[in-house]
């Protein structure tokens, strides 16, 4: 595989050390008020969470503006565009590579253009006009796995064999951005924790990263931090699932997981530290 990601503006080491992964950090992007004083706000709040995720160690900051939760309303364009333009134009140079969560190419174009280092499209550009979009910029690219679409992905989730089949998809993603002219150090894969799975279609897919990495040779990345996998387990609300989601990142990178993202930065990155220590080598 690689030794880095190409991410834009950057070039991520991908093996810094065994068992450290790259830690990206979700951005809250308050939508809330349509009043100026309330976007205003959003704004603000935005940037001191982004500020204080970069003193925590962050290495990735991912901007989204559309939820991606399940059931959530699709937002439109000029929407998504104005929540996530002003936050990309204000952290440009904060130093860290900024990550797009959108699935809309022209979300896509303008993050590009305004110096996004990176598109998350949790539909795994399958959206028309989607490859086109980032084919000519050099941002990294992550390329997830979701059955169905938000709306309708939690009804009845079925797989014959949920590793066999995410790991198809995401190798004819894979081919298709290939075929397009994308070289393969632009890549990212991702099986996609709760996007049209049961709790042991999630727990199958965990314990099986390291397989989906090795048959598809690029890195992957694991984002299973608050979600309902979660909360299954320990019967917790979303408020109370940090110590639930530092244990699936462990066992994430455990299985050679590349990139975490995960709402608790300086937690995470304490995580792993110990977990670098107790397992590294004298000679690594
Ligand atoms: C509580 C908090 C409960 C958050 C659920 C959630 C992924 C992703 C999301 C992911 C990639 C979420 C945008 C869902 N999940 N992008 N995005 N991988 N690449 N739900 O797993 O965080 S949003």
């Amino acid at each position: 595989m690689q030794q880095y990601l190409q991410c834009g503006r950057y070039r991520l080491p991908l093996d810094r050390q065994r068992f450290m992964p790259l830690v990206m950090g979700v951005l809250n992007v308050t939508p809330d008020s349509f009043s100026d004083g309330g976007r205003f706000h959003s704004l603000e709040s935005a940037l001191s969470h982004a500020e204080q995720m970069i003193a925590e160690g962050v290495d990735i900051i991912d901007v989204g503006g559309e939820s991606s939760r399940p059931g959530a309303p699709l937002l439109p364009l000029e929407e998504e565009l104005r929540r996530v333009m002003p936050i990309l134009h204000a952290l440009r140079d904060c130093g860290k590579p900024l990550s797009i969560d959108t699935c809309k190419p022209q979300v896509m174009r303008e993050a590009i253009a305004a110096g996004a280092d990176m598109i998350n499209d949790i539909s795994g550009f399958r959206a028309e006009g989607a490859v086109s979009a980032v084919k000519d910029s050099d941002c990294g690219l992550i390329i997830m796995h979701m059955q169905s679409d938000p709306q309708t992905m939690q009804v009845k989730p079925a797989y014959q064999d949920v590793v066999a089949e995410v790991t198809a998809f995401l190798g004819q993603r894979i081919e298709q951005l290939e075929a397009a002219g994308i070289g393969r150090s632009r890549l990212c894969i991702d099986p996609g924790f709760g996007f049209g799975k049961t709790l042991a279609h999630n727990l199958e897919l965990l314990k099986n990263i390291g397989r989906m990495q090795g048959a598809l040779n690029l890195p992957l990345l694991a984002g299973m931090s608050r979600k309902s996998m979660i909360g299954s387990i320990t019967g917790r609300q979303v408020e109370d699932r940090l110590a639930g989601s530092l244990s699936a990142a462990l066992a994430a990178v455990a299985q050679g997981a590349h990139i975490l993202r995960v709402h608790d930065v300086a937690e995470t990155v304490d995580a792993l530290k110990v977990w670098q220590a107790a397992t590294q080598n004298d000679d690594e």
